[in-house]
């Protein structure tokens, strides 16, 4: 079989599985986000600053991890009361449906609200595979460069939202924010943009109050 056709049907077969992922977090009522970024951009930290906000609001929130290797995004929030489920792909670039299916195998979704997957840190990998979510967010800090969604237009191009954190660094790093929410929109039209900072709290409270509405 040529290699074409082996990563057509691998893409194929993952689209069957997400949406039957789509359908059980459907029926019990979770709404799902599927959070994409490189390394270190923040991701878990967006989640921390989440959490409180979700328990302040009544809503139950549920996380898978996604990393190559170690146990230590989970426990980060475990430690703060958060259920999170750690998926370690031993290699692997990236989450597919597959691999959330299995980690949930066992999981009550009934009476989860916001149930949010932590891909692995890559800009590329991740891109191709849907988990069955119903919104894409991808991550960007403010030391990464503002040309990355020049350069990995297809994370941005299949992203509904785009989170720029690290928004406290910006006086110690070359990074232009209008350049770079330029370039993102030039990815995509449609993108939801946000500027936040774990550090200070800026802006978070906007991106939280945004994604619980969009929930509800
Ligand atoms: N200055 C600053 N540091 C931040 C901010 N957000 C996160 N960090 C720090 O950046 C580092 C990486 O943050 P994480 O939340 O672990 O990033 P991540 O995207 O989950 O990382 P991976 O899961 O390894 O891909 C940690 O040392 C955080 O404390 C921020 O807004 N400002
Ligand atoms: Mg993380």
């Amino acid at each position: 079989m040529s290699r074409i056709k082996v990563e057509k049907n691998v893409y194929n077969r993952n689209q069957e599985l997400a949406e039957e992922n789509r359908r059980r977090f459907q029926q019990a009522g979770a709404y799902v986000v599927n959070m994409i970024s490189s390394p270190g951009s923040g991701k878990t930290s967006l989640i921390e600053r989440l959490a409180p906000r979700c328990v302040a609001a009544g809503r139950r929130l549920f996380v898978i991890e996604g990393d190559v290797e170690t146990e230590r995004d989970a426990d980060r929030l475990r430690r703060l009361g958060v259920e999170a489920v750690q998926i370690q792909t031993h290699g692997a670039c990236h989450l597919d449906a597959a691999a959330v299916a299995r980690a949930l195998a066992g999981a009550e979704l009934a009476g989860v609200d916001l149930l949010i997957i932590e891909n692995v840190g890559n800009l590329i990998c991740p891109t191709g595979f849907d988990l069955g979510e119903q919104l894409r967010i991808v991550v960007a800090s403010t030391a990464e460069g503002d040309d990355k969604p020049l350069k990995y237009p297809a994370a941005y191009h299949k992203a509904d939202v785009c989170i720029l954190n690290k928004m406290d660094l910006l006086a110690w790093v070359d990074f232009d924010v209008e350049r770079f929410e330029a370039a993102a929109r030039r990815a995509n039209a449609q993108l939801q943009l946000f500027r936040t900072s774990c550090r200070t709290g800026e802006g978070i409270d906007a991106w939280c109050d945004w994604l619980m509405q969009r929930r509800a």
